[in-house]
């Protein structure tokens, strides 16, 4: 009588086994999250400049909800995008900005105008500066960039007629992680430290996979989303206008070329796949870029041979870990091509899935209700 209870125990012991066993591989069924996951942890900083190019980006899919110009002022954008369009909007006012500052310089007042108009061009320093504010300023906001097109670059510091601009010009500023620095005994990051170089400064044969502009640097899909770039209209571009008002009470217009307008196609700023930032930050890494127009080409004394031309693009990025996937299935609010769509694990007849903003790149951000 006892043997047979004991025995009975075991027979229920062991069918609880297999059913925890089968039920635990049933949970553990992989989705898309997996895929993604698998392909992300495939790179490694030490692996990455032996991999094949296609494996340093994701599916496009793999970020859902850009931001569209189009759609401000009409849709509602919500918390789970705000940083994507802060992301967008500070692009864009570098696009404004850079092409103001470079097309505006034969109208500032001159420092000593017995000088040549070289000296109207920001100095170089300006622009390591320039792309460290942007990143020190925004929290949101990992690395900011501005890559010139070959010979596009001008420098205020080299005098002479000619061989003014720079083969390669690319100021970069990325945020470091400085946990592990001496200084900082409590071994936490400030994330106000930050690497500043000049992607262009290389030796001119023999780098081919450090020239930016080329194929064989992978990681540059920003380069070609606008560039190469080269007008040969005065109209080819579109031209905005900046109403300035004198302390004399004069007023002046001036009109400079820009980035493309909101309305047309395509706008002003573009997204690109998330990449790995290989052998630079080392992190996967999702860009936003616009163009930046100048007359070109410069110091030829001849007014009429310049043509307003994209001269290079500012280039913002954040981290791809840092923006947040909807796992809920497909509906409204979720139309998109969305790679992480129906991976949540909501009853689907009893309870409706909702996306919870804030979480990233992670698993279980979104409610059952
Ligand atoms: C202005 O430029 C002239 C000619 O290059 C030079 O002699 C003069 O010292 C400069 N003045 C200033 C204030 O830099
Ligand atoms: C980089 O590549 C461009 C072609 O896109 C070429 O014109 C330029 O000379 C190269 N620069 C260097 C420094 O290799
Ligand atoms: C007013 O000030 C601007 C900028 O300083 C100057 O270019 C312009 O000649 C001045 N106009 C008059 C009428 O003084
Ligand atoms: C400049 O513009 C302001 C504001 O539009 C206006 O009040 C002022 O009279 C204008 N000045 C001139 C000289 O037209
Ligand atoms: C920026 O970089 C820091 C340090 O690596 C990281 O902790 C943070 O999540 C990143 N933020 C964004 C918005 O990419
Ligand atoms: C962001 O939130 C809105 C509103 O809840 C939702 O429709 C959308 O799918 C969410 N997007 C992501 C990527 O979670
Ligand atoms: C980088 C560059 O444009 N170099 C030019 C400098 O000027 C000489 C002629 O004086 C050209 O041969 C170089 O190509």
């Amino acid at each position: 009588m006892k043997m047979q209870g004991f025995k009975r125990l075991g027979v229920l012991y062991l069918a609880a086994a297999v059913g925890v066993i089968v039920a635990q591989f049933e949970y553990h069924d992989s989705d898309t999250f997996d895929q993604i996951e698998t392909l992300i942890r495939a790179v490694t900083p030490d692996n990455c400049f032996i991999m094949p190019k296609m494996k340093l980006y994701l599916p496009e899919d793999s970020v859902s909800h850009l931001p569209e110009i189009k759609e401000v002022n009409i849709n509602p954008i919500f918390p789970n995008r705000t940083a994507l369009h802060h992301l967008h909007n500070m692009a864009h006012s570098r696009a404004f900005f850079f092409s103001y500052i470079l097309q505006s310089r034969f109208k500032r007042p001159a420092l000593n105008a017995s000088e040549s108009t070289s000296e109207y061009d920001p100095g170089f320093m300006y622009y390591f500066l320039s792309t460290v504010a942007d990143v020190a300023a925004n929290p949101k906001i990992n690395s900011s960039a501005l890559y010139f097109q070959p010979n596009m670059a001008y420098s205020s510091s080299y005098k002479g007629f000619f061989n003014k601009t720079m083969p390669l010009f690319a100021p970069r500023a990325f945020r470091m992680d400085d946990y592990n620095d001496p200084v900082h005994l409590e071994r936490l990051s400030t994330l106000n430290f930050f690497q500043v170089e000049d992607l262009g400064a290389i030796m001119p044969t023999g780098q081919r996979s450090h020239n930016y502009t080329l194929e064989d640097y992978r990681i540059n899909e920003w380069y070609y989303s606008w560039l190469p770039h080269t007008n040969k209209r005065q109209d080819g571009l579109t031209t905005y206008q900046v109403k300035i008002r004198y302390a004399n009470n004069t007023n002046e217009t001036y009109v400079f070329h820009g980035p493309n307008a909101p309305d047309e196609n395509p706008g002003p700023v573009k997204f690109t796949r998330p990449y790995f930032d290989c052998g630079r930050s080392d992190k996967w890494s999702l860009p936003a870029i616009t163009p930046f127009a100048d007359l070109y080409p410069r110091h030829t004394q001849f007014r009429h041979i310049e043509y307003p031309t994209l001269t290079g693009i500012s280039v913002m990025e954040m981290d791809f870990d840092r923006i947040d996937i909807n796992q809920c299935p497909k509906g409204e609010g979720n139309e998109g091509p969305n790679r992480f769509a129906d991976t949540a694990k909501c009853k689907k007849d009893t309870t409706e899935c909702e996306p919870l903003d804030g979480y990233g790149y992670r698993r279980g951000g979104y409610q059952c209700r």
